[in-house]
């Protein structure tokens, strides 16, 4: 028996002649064993293997012998200490850049001897600050490509931002329910439970006639790559790297597949065992009698003959189980099927955007944001909003064009004149998002603080203090009394970097005590406090304010994101104080 058959073998003659081409050899060297890969893959198994044994290879024309020797030692033994010394001298970035689709070995030498690359790191450094493009054999087209390849190559085997996800499925799942043929489309799995962060997308579509839909699904231009496709199903790579499935089921089966598909898992396993319980079979094919066969595991679908308890949608499958409506949001096998029971009725009526009347905190161009006051407020009245906050960086955030005292003091003025004018329907509040110093202490003197409206305390220094240091840092600042609320708790940036150590439970409680606010930052890299915290801590008595953290007109929506997170921690509109009314704001804010 050999140890390497024959693609390992082509395999391993073109990953020498690869790393040969990266080490800058003779062409002709590179060449042999190129066409030597050839030449074994056109061999038949069997001759090649009496070759070896008869040690005749290199009879064979396109096989010296040198490469008759290689074949061999790694024929017999597995392993081929020429490949294994080769694979020690390349540097690893090297072969890694081969990854980047456009790269060859030819053009990685070029770009390692001109400009020392040897990382994809370094190699996005530089097409970033557009040095390939003057290199000669380059441009700007291919400098484009190497960078777009390069994202690509990153996006594969990550997560998404839910947003990015949410982006990449809208028009998808826009141009599904277009088709004649469809008569349900949805996106289901995690984006549809609202998950921060989304590994793929799972599209649902209900059909008759499922060939023209897959049809019409691989070949859309955002699709990279067919990975899968079948009659009811089919797998996609989307440019940036997500993963995007897509099933099709008769519209009979539509609820119980979009139930199933849309999960949690655990959610889904516990559902099954309370149909169990009751003497049911849940699956994504329907609702039958627990002693009808069909299958268990996926394939073969329920046994001809069995028949599903019909469900026109999501709300009927669940009123078949005793249960209420489950938002997707909520299901994360946390209780959710418990507070669903309709006998216990403690499902909270979530908080929706159409619920907000406002947000906090928001920058303009008198810090690091884009648009002015005037346009911020003007964004806000189109959005129906009775009140916005304006809270621009404090004077330590330097890198942010923080404002210190004297052009905070016009910027408040500025704000009250805009009150006084009538100019627009939308109430202006004059805050800042000051800074929490290293030490606790606020970045502006009481006074100052005491002419404003309100103020969001925000970490934006220090991150690398302890968890000691920094949860007793920002302790001090809600102690602090003129502080309302909390701005990104933990400063973590999804997919990107964590959030620093705090202890959490302890700042909760202190914020709770001290009737400080915590902000649901809205923006979606951070999306925090984390939904997996507001529940318990809500129930605790704690006040969300649902901010975009907009540092243009377009940010302020992204309290969608929020809202979304906000729901994920199962929040009523009432523990949202950005749902309040512009007169009860005033009063709240009046009272601290
Ligand atoms: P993701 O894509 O990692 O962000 O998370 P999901 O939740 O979208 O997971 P995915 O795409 O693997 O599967 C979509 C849904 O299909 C999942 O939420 C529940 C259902 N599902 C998948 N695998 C299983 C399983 O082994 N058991 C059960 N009960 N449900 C499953
Ligand atoms: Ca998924
Ligand atoms: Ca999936
Ligand atoms: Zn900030």
């Amino acid at each position: 028996m050999s140890k390497v058959n024959k693609a390992g073998l082509a395999e391993a003659l073109t990953e020498i002649g690869t790393l040969l081409e990266l080490q800058g050899e003779n062409p002709f060297k590179i060449r042999a064993y190129q066409g030597g890969a050839r030449v074994v893959e056109a061999l038949g198994e069997e001759e090649l293997a009496q070759r070896i044994a008869a040690g005749t290879l290199d009879e064979v024309k396109g096989i010296g012998g040198a490469l008759a020797q290689k074949i061999t030692e790694l024929h017999r033994t597995g392993r081929l200490g020429f490949l294994e010394q080769l694979r020690v001298a390349v540097a690893p970035g090297l072969v890694e850049m081969l990854a980047v689709p456009g790269l060859g070995p030819k053009k990685i030498r070029a770009l390692h001897g001109a400009l020392g690359i040897d990382s994809l790191a370094r190699l996005q450094q530089a097409a970033e600050a557009d040095t390939i493009a003057t290199l000669a054999g380059f441009g700007e087209k291919s400098q484009g490509k190497i960078l777009a390849g390069i994202r690509h190559r990153v996006g594969y085997g990550r997560r998404h931002r839910w947003a990015e996800a949410a982006r990449a499925a809208e028009a998808l799942l826009a141009g599904l329910r277009k088709l004649p043929q469809v008569q349900q489309a949805e996106a289901c799995g995690s984006l549809r439970r609202r998950l921060e962060t989304v590994g793929d997308l799972d599209f649902l579509v209900a059909t008759e006639v499922p060939e023209p839909v897959v049809e019409w699904y691989v070949s859309q231009p955002s699709v990279a790559e067919i990975t899968a496709r079948g009659t009811t199903k089919a797998s996609v790579r989307l440019e940036g790297g997500l993963q995007a499935d897509l099933r099709l089921v008769p519209p009979a089966q539509f609820a119980f597949a979009l139930h199933h598909f849309t999960g949690s898992k655990d959610h889904n396993i516990q559902l099954r065992q309370r149909a169990l319980a009751q003497g049911h079979s849940l699956s994504e094919w329907g609702l039958f009698p627990a002693e009808a066969k069909h299958g268990p595991s996926g394939e073969d679908g329920p046994e001809a003959g069995a028949r599903s308890v019909p469900a026109a949608d999501e709300t009927e499958l669940f009123c078949h189980l005793g249960l209420d409506f489950i938002p997707p949001e909520l299901r994360e096998g946390l209780g959710e099927i418990a507070a669903a029971a309709a006998a216990a009725g403690t499902l909270p009526r979530l908080v929706e955007v159409a619920d907000l009347r406002g947000a906090f905190h928001n920058h303009t161009t008198a810090s690091d944001g884009h648009n002015t006051l005037e346009e911020m407020v003007a964004a806000a009245g189109a959005l129906g909003w009775e009140y916005v906050g304006i809270a621009d960086h404090s004077k330590s955030s330097v890198q942010a064009c923080g404002l210190d005292e004297l052009r905070l003091a016009e910027q408040v003025e500025a704000i009250r004149s805009l009150n006084a004018s009538g100019r627009f329907g939308t109430h202006v509040f004059a805050g800042t998002e000051c800074d929490i110093l290293p030490d606790g202490r606020l970045d502006f003197a009481d006074d100052v603080l005491a002419a404003l409206d309100y103020v969001v305390a925000s970490v934006h220094s220090a991150f690398q203090q302890d968890r000691e240091t920094m949860t007793r840092r920002i302790l001090r600042a809600i102690e602090h009394p003129h502080v309302t609320m909390l701005g990104h708790l933990t400063g973590r940036l999804l997919l990107e970097r964590e959030g620093y150590a705090v202890d959490l439970e302890r700042i909760i409680d202190a914020a709770i005590a001290r009737g400080v606010v915590i902000e649901l930052n809205a923006n979606p890299y951070r999306l925090e406090l984390d939904w997996r915290q507001w529940r318990k801590a809500a129930e605790k008595g704690l006040l969300c304010s649902i901010n975009p953290d907009a540092h243009r007109t377009e940010g302020l929506a992204h309290v969608g994101y929020g809202v979304g997170i906000a729901r994920k921690g199962w929040l009523t509109a009432e523990q949202v104080i950005t749902t309040y009314p512009l007169a009860r704001v005033k009063k709240w804010l009046a009272a601290r």
